[in-house]
């Protein structure tokens, strides 16, 4: 029989985790110790548990699989609440495991140090934010419970908490068996298949939008079969921008109303048959609508379940819907037409003027287009609304939970997982609250390039409340704190220093990158001043 600690380890590996992030302390230490000695999934230690829980969220989408978030009790785990809250909001499966104090101190009757309240306040705070959860106090009953929620977060893509008390990683358990898939119904399936047919057959606008649980549930290739099978036009949310970028034939591009390309705006928002695939309802993907969209004449398939007009099909997993999709289909194949043509994206002026956001769009784009797209993690800022404008890259970024702090970690999970190296978008605000973490790079060889927006601003912000003078940052002068950190910095003011930079840090392997790219304040992206404008007035039409 194995012992707790390693028979968790298995099975998270069974369960598709290709490595777990962490931070110790001393009731999650002989869980560390199980991790390193037994070398069964490759293991990352970063400085603070937010970059813990950001950096597995981000393996985790661009794996399609759960990936894993390790900390100790109290004052790590409360660590990580932000980002397992953010994960939740995105469907992104993170396992959360927390050491705990063991079931015999416990009893001991002292207040046990990190413990904020009572003994259950931390698996209180995360049944919040996550879909299941285990406190393993009893090796009897442990692998079944371990059992159930990875399965939980398998099948419904979203973090799960397990819980392991420190003077029980040693006691023997049977192995953890892994268990059958959520059943569901074939019979409201096969109708609900055939109900989405029809509704598209009598349309005479029909539109696919797809958006971030397509890549959860790494259906990706299978929704593109749909699209060219069904003959009709695809356009990506706002959040879900990247998605399908393997399949340039179906995506005629990211739907962002007014604050997007009017022509996918008006195709979108005139659909007499939009059927939504894994979206959100967000605000991020629909405040800035010119026209309101009419949801009862969509058809939305998230979150396990499907709504037609006013009737929901309750648990309908996506993979199986797409599934009963195609089938029905098999063997048609049209062109995806009818779409606005894809724009070609922007491209540099090489010269000595000053750099404005989109002009790092631009220099990114051309960079791409000499060497191939490099996968990209964005913050919260202007940063995000800039790589809107960068195209056919895969892209992960916090597009609606919206915390700051994301890219930096996010750009190391996919040094790990997103199969090359990435390009990091951070703004100066967020890279002051994680961008120390790029310190790590040198450990474990990971090179990434992080552009950092440096306008010594929280430009967002003033964008909406531009009398506040709090947005105003001091000028941390971040490239040069590279060196010491192990990588290369150079701050960058000019058009063609961008792109010089851009290429120079392209060819130089081995270390981070960072590339400080001086803004004005009071400068956005053309796609964040559109979506502003968008937000505003669709604020006051309901005024
Ligand atoms: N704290 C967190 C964790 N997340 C947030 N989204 C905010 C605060 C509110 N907020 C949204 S954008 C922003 C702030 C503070 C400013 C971002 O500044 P920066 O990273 O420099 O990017 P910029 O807006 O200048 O492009």
């Amino acid at each position: 029989m194995p012992a707790l600690g390693r028979a968790l380890i298995d099975a998270l590996k069974a369960h598709g985790a290709q490595e777990i992030f962490g931070i110790p302390g001393d009731f999650v230490l002989p869980f560390f110790k199980v991790i390193e000695e037994s070398g069964a999934l490759p293991f990352y230690t970063l400085s603070h548990e937010p970059a813990v829980g950001f950096a597995a969220d981000a393996a985790a989408r661009f794996r399609a699989s759960i990936s894993v978030a390790v900390a100790t009790w109290g004052a790590g785990a409360f660590n990580l609440v932000n980002p397992v809250a953010g994960a939740y909001a995105e469907r992104s499966p993170v396992v959360v495991i927390s050491g705990a104090p063991g079931v015999h101190e416990r009893a001991s009757g002292w207040q046990l140090h990190h413990m904020a309240k009572a003994l259950d306040t931390q698996v209180k705070i995360f049944r919040e934010i996550t879909c299941d959860q285990a406190v393993l106090d009893d090796p009897g009953r442990a692998p079944a419970d371990i059992a159930r929620v990875l399965r939980s977060a398998v099948e419904y893509s979203l973090p799960v908490y397990i819980e392991l008390p420190r003077d029980l990683v040693g006691s023997d358990v049977p192995a953890v068996e892994r268990l059958d898939r959520l059943p569901a119904d074939p019979a409201a399936l096969a109708e609900c298949a055939d109900e989405i047919l029809a509704h598209l057959k009598a349309a005479i606008r029909p539109v696919l939008m797809v958006d971030v649980e397509i890549r959860r549930y790494g259906i990706e290739a299978k929704v593109a079969r749909l699209a060219r099978a069904l003959g009709i036009p695809a356009v990506t949310t706002f959040m879900g921008r990247g998605l399908l970028s393997d399949a340039p034939d179906v995506t005629h591009g990211t739907y962002m109303g007014a604050a997007g390309d009017h022509d996918i705006t008006r195709m979108v928002e005139t659909s007499d048959g939009l059927l939504l695939i894994g979206v959100i309802l967000s605000d991020t993907n629909f405040a800035v609508s010119e026209r309101k969209i009419d949801m009862r004449r969509a058809m939305l398939a998230s979150g396990r379940q499907v709504r037609i007009g006013h009737h929901v099909y309750p648990d309908i997993p996506l993979d199986a819907l797409i599934d009963a999709l195609l089938a029905r289909l098999a063997g048609h194949t049209r062109q995806p037409g009818n779409a606005a043509e894809a724009h070609p994206p922007s491209t540099l002026t090489l010269d000595d003027a000053p750099i404005q956001p989109s002009d790092i769009a631009a220099a990114i784009n051309d960079l791409f287009a000499r060497h191939g797209p490099m996968p990209m993690a964005a913050d919260m800022g202007d940063c995000l609304f800039t790589a809107m404008e960068i195209e056919g890259a895969p892209l992960v970024a916090p597009g609606y939970y919206a915390g700051m702090g994301f890219g930096v970690p996010a750009g190391l999970g996919a040094c790990v997982a997103a199969g090359g190296r990435p390009m990091i978008l951070v703004g100066d605000g967020a890279f002051q609250m994680t961008g120390f973490e790029l310190g790590n790079c040198r450990r474990y060889g990971w090179d990434p390039i992080c552009v950092v927006f440096n306008n010594s601003s929280w430009e967002m912000l003033r964008v909406f409340q531009p009398e506040s003078g709090f947005n105003d940052l001091d000028d941390w002068r971040f490239a040069e704190l590279a060196g010491p950190l192990g990588g290369d910095g150079v701050r960058v003011t000019t058009r063609r220093q961008l792109a010089d930079a851009l290429e120079r840090a392209h060819a130089t392997r081995g270390r981070f990158q960072l590339i400080e790219v001086m803004l004005p304040r009071g400068e956005t992206s053309e796609t964040l001043a559109r979506f502003v404008a968008g937000y505003k007035a669709a604020r006051e039409r309901k005024a």
